[in-house]
């Protein structure tokens, strides 16, 4: 199965799990997506369904498909689903390719339930391996935060693709892409956190429950 029908199977599966109602934590990404639009459809045969988005990608993914938004300070959903993009065996994880980390944490950090939706090409032996740890900075602190983690990794400043200059995040800050292999996670995450500047940084390491695909079998630990 290729990783785009992977995405898709994930996305529809993690939607079953939603009942009739009920309030969840929407991630962003390619994979959400999936959910997203099976909710749609379920929406579209008269069944209803709440959701704290974790960027304007997926704010616009429930204004599209009619899922009602509702925000933290009404709800705590039981339930959070989001994408990944590694995970370590200790299912740890790297988030923030599209640079929503922040929101992504508080609202899948809050949740009871933490699902991470992932195709194959999201296991790693250790964080680090393919994909960069986003960093959320404040805009007037880059120097000084690229100069400390200069000390541990190869920091690069986010450009963005369809704009001259940094990519500003939902938030309105830059993004620090931090090229390094983590050993310690939940070290990792607090330490980097500490640096004064740092708003979140895209290690998670909360409990969860991945939703793969182990030949062509949705596989849920
Ligand atoms: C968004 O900032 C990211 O954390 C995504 O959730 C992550 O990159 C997974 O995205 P895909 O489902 O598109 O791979």
């Amino acid at each position: 199965m290729n990783k785009e029908k992977q995405k898709e199977e994930i996305g529809k599966y993690a939607a079953q799990l939603i009942k009739d109602e009920e309030v969840i934590g929407l991630g962003t990404g390619s994979t959400v997506k999936y959910l997203a639009n099976a909710l749609g459809k379920r929406i579209e045969e008269g069944e209803k369904f709440y959701a704290v988005p974790t960027s304007y990608q997926s704010t616009q993914l429930c204004i599209n498909n009619k899922i009602n938004i509702v925000t933290l300070h009404e709800f705590t959903p039981e339930k959070a689903f989001d994408g990944a993009d590694e995970v370590d065996p200790s299912k740890n994880l790297i988030k923030g390719r599209g640079g929503a980390l922040t929101q992504e944490k508080i609202i899948g950090y809050s949740a009871k339930d933490f699902f991470v939706l992932i195709d194959n090409s999201k296991f790693v032996k250790q964080l680090g391996s393919k994909f960069p740890v986003p960093l959320e900075v404040l805009p007037l602190a880059q120097t000084s935060v690229i100069k400390r983690i200069s000390e541990i990794g190869n920091p690069i400043l986010r450009e963005a693709k369809a704009k001259d200059g940094p990519v500003i995040s939902d938030n309105g800050n830059f993004i620090i892409d931090l090229w390094m292999k983590i050993d310690n996670p939940k070290k990792r995450e607090v330490e980097l956190n500490n640096i004064p500047g740092v708003i979140e940084n895209g290690i998670f390491t909360r409990k969860c429950k991945t939703i793969s695909i182990v030949d062509d079998v949705i596989d849920v630990k």
